[in-house]
């Protein structure tokens, strides 16, 4: 464990604050400084919903940038590049001046991320009120929506299916391994330094691979429906989606939309994820094989976000959760991996380590399904981790000692949202 000095709350809040002041270039918020230069899309609706009570003009500006790189299909890439920075894989790789549908005068990747960003907008709303802005954005997130509806049903069962582990936001999970094992044998050749040095052990190769054979298929949809030869139907992706649908249903009214048609769409993802990814826990699913994946990792509990979920589902995912499996064996929740898993890894990226995105998204679900013990431990935990080991990308889930890099956004965002609400009566 690195020492730190202990500090309270007030001041545990001004850091956060400092933090994401740094990492602010004057368009958007970067994950950290050097690592991650660019725009990142889940981590921008993390720091919205983070800032949303401090700061909601720069929380809108955040998701208005991030908006501002959505191409005409709808789908919002996981990343935009306001800036030369380097970082691999960077436009040069993704290419996207040469799409139609990309926007003009602003570069982007061609894959897309977890659709956090109406549930940010809805937090914004709850936490500030301003109508113009839901109004502003409404139609972006109603774009996103039908692209995953219908580009992205690539199971035809109603849930969007991923093409990269990077869409997933979760790249090195171990619910990846088995559709990548079942590529073919690829070297990309380019051995690049930083990708290697932020990741190691990752399978780099094959991620570039696939990425640049969508690219050369010029990002078309039937490609992915009939070629591409990754496509996972994750729990996560899918829940933040339909948290997002419920999300949409309440902004409706405001931007004079019909909100049944989120709420429809809210109770067909419920009812998908329970047919395609249900197995005692929720599984991701291979299309090209067509099985689970038999992994259950922090994504499992993705869909505790719906507050429509039955009770028995409910009560089983509390179980594991809370059971030696994951929160009742490490000192620090949430593992990302189940530690008996012959997967698990303490140390690796999404393979193990804690995250406190992941803890904050869990937090949200214990507290919309009347957990109030599990909201708590999950707040008090994750304050803990930050007092002691600082903002740190990940951290060890047995010592609580951070992981990746230092003054990651997205850490410094939700912890001013745990301290929030985190007043003793
Ligand atoms: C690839 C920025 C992003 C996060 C992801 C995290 C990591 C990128 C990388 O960093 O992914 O998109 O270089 O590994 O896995 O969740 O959005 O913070």
């Amino acid at each position: 464990m690195e020492a730190r000095p202990a500090v309270d709350d007030a001041a545990l809040g001004r850091e956060a604050l400092s933090v994401l002041e740094a990492n602010w270039t004057g368009t958007a918020t970067v994950p950290a400084p050097g690592l991650y230069p660019h725009q990142w899309s889940w981590d921008s609706a993390f720091v919205a919903m983070g800032l949303a009570r401090h700061r909601p003009d720069r929380a809108r500006a955040e998701l208005l940038s991030l908006l501002s790189g959505q191409w005409a299909t709808g789908m919002i890439p996981h990343i935009v590049f306001h800036t030369s920075e380097a970082y691999f894989p960077g436009p040069s790789v993704w290419r996207s001046q040469d799409q139609s549908a990309a926007p003009a005068g602003l570069l982007t990747s061609g894959l897309t991320g977890p659709p956090l960003h109406a549930l940010a907008v809805w937090w914004l709303w709850r936490h500030s009120g301003e109508p113009e802005f839901v109004r502003r954005a409404y139609p972006a997130l109603v774009a996103q929506d039908a692209y995953l509806a219908s580009t992205r049903d690539l199971g035809g069962g109603g849930l969007a299916a991923i093409v990269h582990p990077w869409e997933s936001g979760m790249d090195d999970s171990p619910s990846w391994d088995e559709p990548l094992a079942a590529l073919p044998e690829v070297r990309y050749g380019y051995r690049d330094v930083t990708l290697d040095e932020r990741h190691p052990d990752s399978h780099h190769d094959r991620y570039v691979w696939l990425a640049l054979r969508y690219r050369n298929a010029g990002y078309r949809a039937e490609y992915l429906r009939d070629e591409h030869p990754f496509a996972v139907e994750d729990p996560m992706f899918n829940a933040i989606w339909l948290a997002s649908s419920h999300a949409l249903a309440e902004l409706a009214p405001l931007a004079g939309a019909d909100p049944r048609p989120h709420t429809e769409q809210a109770e067909r993802l419920r009812r998908a994820l329970k047919e395609r990814l249900w197995d005692g826990c929720f599984y991701a699913r291979d299309l090209r094989a067509d099985r689970l994946i038999p992994t259950c990792t922090v994504g499992s509990f993705g869909p505790l976000l719906d507050p429509g979920l039955p009770s028995d589902q409910v009560n089983a995912l509390v179980e594991i959760l809370e059971s030696a499996r994951f929160m009742g064996a490490t000192g620090y929740p949430v593992p990302s991996c189940e530690i008996r898993s012959a997967h698990f890894d303490r140390s690796r990226y999404w393979r193990g380590p804690s995250w406190v995105n992941t803890n904050w998204l869990l937090r949200r679900a214990a507290t919309l399904h009347g957990l109030p013990h599990l909201a708590q431990l999950l707040t008090t935990a994750t304050l803990r981790l930050v007092r002691q080991a600082g903002f740190r990308e990940c951290f060890d889930p047995f010592d609580g000692s951070g992981r990746g890099c230092r003054d990651f956004s997205w850490s410094a965002a939700l912890t001013l949202d745990l301290l929030a609400d985190n007043v003793v009566e």
